[in-house]
């Protein structure tokens, strides 16, 4: 079985959002029109409670960006973005979601980021992703969405170490940072995963 992770597409990384991804919103009919080929979409959601750890405004005299130590892990300070019940934490009406059969939310601990929907970054707590498409007899996994170099990137690593299968759709996904997203392609080619393209999808 073939599934589409769909990572965060909420208006908070979208054009006009708190942490908005350059063109993200090119991702979106891409997105739309891929779902039909796969066997089963699941989507992940930020879902950040105030004064979460990963915000520059929890923290005294740090700006946005900003990288510090947390739980002994490097960590962008970021934007407050993906407030748990805020508009910026909703997916965007343009996006399909009447295939997406569950929804898994992560960044809900506010001591420690959570990149995956598979894990937060210290690989602490499992979000239950790796047993849910187990379950669902699932192998090969694509991953679409925001943004390339954080959260699609660390979700397609996770899948890798659990033994999928892996691709990033890469039209499907815009960065960050376009260095960032150099970086990540390399480590996920290096572990065995693959870039591809929407079109070689799409039949
Ligand atoms: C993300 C930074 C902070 C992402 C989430 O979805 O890529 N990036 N939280
Ligand atoms: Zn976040």
């Amino acid at each position: 079985m073939r599934a589409l992770l769909l990572i965060d597409i909420q208006n908070d990384f979208l054009p006009g959002g708190a942490l908005a991804v350059p063109e993200g919103d090119a991702i979106i009919p891409v997105v739309n029109r891929l779902q039909g080929q796969f066997d089963l979409v699941v989507a992940t959601q930020d879902w950040h409670p105030e004064n979460h750890q990963s915000f520059a405004s929890s923290h005294k005299s740090r700006n946005t960006f900003e990288v510090i130590k947390l739980q002994s892990l490097n960590q962008v300070l970021w934007p407050d973005h993906c407030r748990q019940g805020s508009k910026g934490a909703e997916f965007s009406d343009a996006v399909d979601m009447s295939r997406v059969e569950t929804i898994f939310r992560k960044g809900m601990n506010p001591e420690i980021d959570s990149y995956s929907g598979f894990y937060d970054n210290g690989h602490l707590k499992s979000t239950g992703l790796t047993d849910y498409l187990r379950g669902k007899e699932v192998t090969e996994v694509y991953v679409a969405g925001l943004a390339a170099d954080f959260c699609v990137y660390f979700t397609a690593k996770d899948a890798l170490q659990e033994g999928f299968s892996v691709s990033i759709v890469e039209d499907a996904t815009r960065a960050i940072s376009p260095e960032g997203f150099e970086k990540a392609k390399a480590d996920i080619e290096s572990k065995g995963g693959k870039l591809v393209q929407s079109h070689t999808l799409i039949s």
